[in-house]
């Protein structure tokens, strides 16, 4: 923060495409009469990676929903269009233009969500001449500071510790006792099943495009039509309304079986009964707390079991909280860590989905289709993939903040890198999650059709995740033996003798050959 105004204007108030709740700290306690909102569509914003199409028309038509809604409230919102010809594009040439027009005596922002962003508007005290207050965005549950007080004095930084936590904090799940509802803390076990075939998971709601929303579908077909994916079936809920619309419809639908079948995939199912509320998360619609609550409603009516429910609450207290405790603890060296020392390029397939792995192919056409993927295939597909073939972490970043429409850095960095990549050295994950064709042919159907067998280890016709996996293992052993989890199994690729060995790493080395580098670059 810092003073020297010209006095007398009314507040500034930026908010972003990522700040869109009414009770954003910049907004609480201020009137409508000493306060002008603004807002702008950025193409820095846009394109510093090239972002999915549906998630730049998800962003820009919430944004109009958003000021429209303010302004019908009575607030004086300046909103900035992408077209608007004098756009600086950028958020701090935004703000300054803004200064310009409304000449206020202070600018209040709440802090963003990016750490590059943030960067810049730690620079705005110097560079403006008014009183700059940056406020914490305390629309969640852990502040930034709490994490790293609990992080500091800890090698390991576990979630499961962090979430017992918050649940002893927030009584989320608590009996008055101090104990746990149920007993446990954490029901995963029962959350594991693999999918059935009459599972007939119910459709989620999906939003017609209503004329603003259609108006940003054709402006971003216009100028970013260079960009990833489709926009034919664009449904994202766009406004508060919408959100909760989203939300009703999995709380009486299919709350009952998130828990059993979260880790289940199946070919063409996309939703199965995950809860997609991510985006609207992100974008602010939706509390987290709210939707905790709900979730616990949900459990004392006897309306779903509390493996699903505590399932879910963990998601979003648990792992939604430490993922960004564990991002602004670790930034910026976390962008540029690279434990495993992976070099290879990312395969072309990720853009194009042209490839015989079936799961990878089904994962990718969602991702085009929905700007979408469940946590499972995220994980324990794509992920997986680029952890066993070594795909340089910065490549399978940018990938994934491109392609998700619930991607910003602060989410999207840590459980690509540290999660699923390793590239943080075991932080966050005691072990890699590594897994050959055995583990995506139990979780899901993706095997049964596939030009590969999961059953058959190496050679022709081999799923690569088998050789791949060993190849892993074999690369990386001076540093995952003597991990506790995962060390055991050098005895099993011991035990297969040098020939067999080779014919593992020789089949790993002609699969990884074979793929073409990606030719389109979307990323920074
Ligand atoms: P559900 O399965 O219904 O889960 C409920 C909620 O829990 C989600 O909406 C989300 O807010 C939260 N949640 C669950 N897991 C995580 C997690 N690991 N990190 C943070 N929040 C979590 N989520 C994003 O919101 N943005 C991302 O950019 C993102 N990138 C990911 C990248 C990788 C490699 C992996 C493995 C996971 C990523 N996730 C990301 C987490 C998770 O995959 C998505 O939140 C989830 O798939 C969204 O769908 P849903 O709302 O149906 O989630
Ligand atoms: C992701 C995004 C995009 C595509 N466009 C805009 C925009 O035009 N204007 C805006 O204010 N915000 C946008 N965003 C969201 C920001 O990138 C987001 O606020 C930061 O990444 C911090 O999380
Ligand atoms: Fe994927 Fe291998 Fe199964 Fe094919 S056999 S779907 S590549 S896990």
């Amino acid at each position: 923060m810092s003073s020297s105004n010209s006095g007398g204007g009314p507040v500034l108030v930026p908010i972003l495409g990522d700040q869109l709740t009414r009770t954003l700290a910049s907004l609480r306690g201020r009137t409508k009469e000493d306060t002008v909102i603004v807002m702008a569509e950025m193409y820095d914003e846009a394109t510093y990676v090239k972002h999915h199409k549906q998630k730049i028309v998800l962003i820009f038509s919430a944004m109009r929903h958003f000021a429209e809604e303010l302004r019908d409230a009575g607030w004086e919102v300046d909103y900035v269009e992408l077209t608007d010809e004098d756009n600086s594009h950028s958020f701090t040439g935004e703000v300054a233009r803004a200064i310009e027009r409304h000449d206020p005596a202070a600018v209040h922002v709440v802090e963003a969500g990016e750490w590059r962003l943030n960067q810049a508007i730690a620079e705005w005290p110097d560079k403006f001449d008014r009183e700059v207050t940056i406020l914490p965005d305390d629309r969640y549950l852990c502040p930034i500071a709490d994490f790293r007080e609990w992080a500091e004095d800890r090698d390991h930084l576990t979630m499961e510790h962090f979430y017992r936590e918050m649940r002893k904090r927030t009584g989320l799940l608590m009996q008055k006792s101090g104990k746990p509802t149920g007993g446990e803390w954490n029901y995963d076990k029962q959350n594991r099943r693999p999918p059935k075939d009459d599972m007939d998971p119910p459709e989620r709601p999906k939003f017609e495009p209503d004329e603003i929303t259609q108006a940003c579908i054709e402006l971003v077909e216009e100028k970013f039509a260079d960009h990833f994916g489709s926009l034919e079936t664009f449904a994202w809920p766009v406004t508060r309304d919408e959100a909760e619309k989203a939300a009703d419809a999995f709380f009486t639908e299919r709350i009952e079986k998130f828990g059993p079948y979260q880790d289940a995939m199946v070919h063409g199912e996309d939703d199965l009964f995950h809860s997609m509320l991510s985006t609207s998360l992100n974008l602010g619609l939706l509390d987290p707390m709210e939707l905790c609550e709900r979730a616990e409603q949900a459990y004392r009516d006897e309306k779903a079991p509390l493996n699903s429910v505590e399932g879910f609450i963990r998601q979003i207290l648990g792992w939604r909280e430490y993922i960004r405790g564990f991002y602004w603890y670790n930034m910026p060296h976390l962008q540029e860590a690279n434990a495993l020392n992976a070099q290879r390029s990312l395969p072309d397939f990720y853009w194009t989905g042209d490839t015989d792995m079936r799961c990878v192919a089904d994962c990718i056409r969602s991702t085009r289709d929905n700007a979408h993927a469940h946590h499972i295939q995220r994980l324990m597909v794509l992920g997986n993939f680029a952890l066993l073939a070594g795909i340089n972490p910065r490549e399978v970043q940018d990938w994934y903040l491109v392609v998700y429409a619930d991607a910003y850095e602060w989410v999207e960095l840590p459980n690509v890198s540290a999660m699923i990549l390793y590239a943080d050295g075991g932080k966050l994950a005691t072990k890699p999650y590594a897994a050959s064709g055995n583990y995506i042919n139990k979780m899901s159907d993706y095997c049964k059709k596939c030009v590969y067998s999961p059953s058959k280890k190496t050679g022709e016709g081999a799923c690569p995740f088998n050789p791949l996996y060993w190849y892993f293992m074999d690369r990386h052993r001076d540093r995952l033996k003597s991990n506790h989890r995962i060390g055991r199994i050098y005895a099993n690729w011991d035990q297969m003798g040098e020939e067999r060995q080779k014919e593992y790493l020789d089949s790993a080395e002609a699969f990884l050959d074979s793929l073409e580098p990606a030719t389109k670059d979307y990323a920074r």
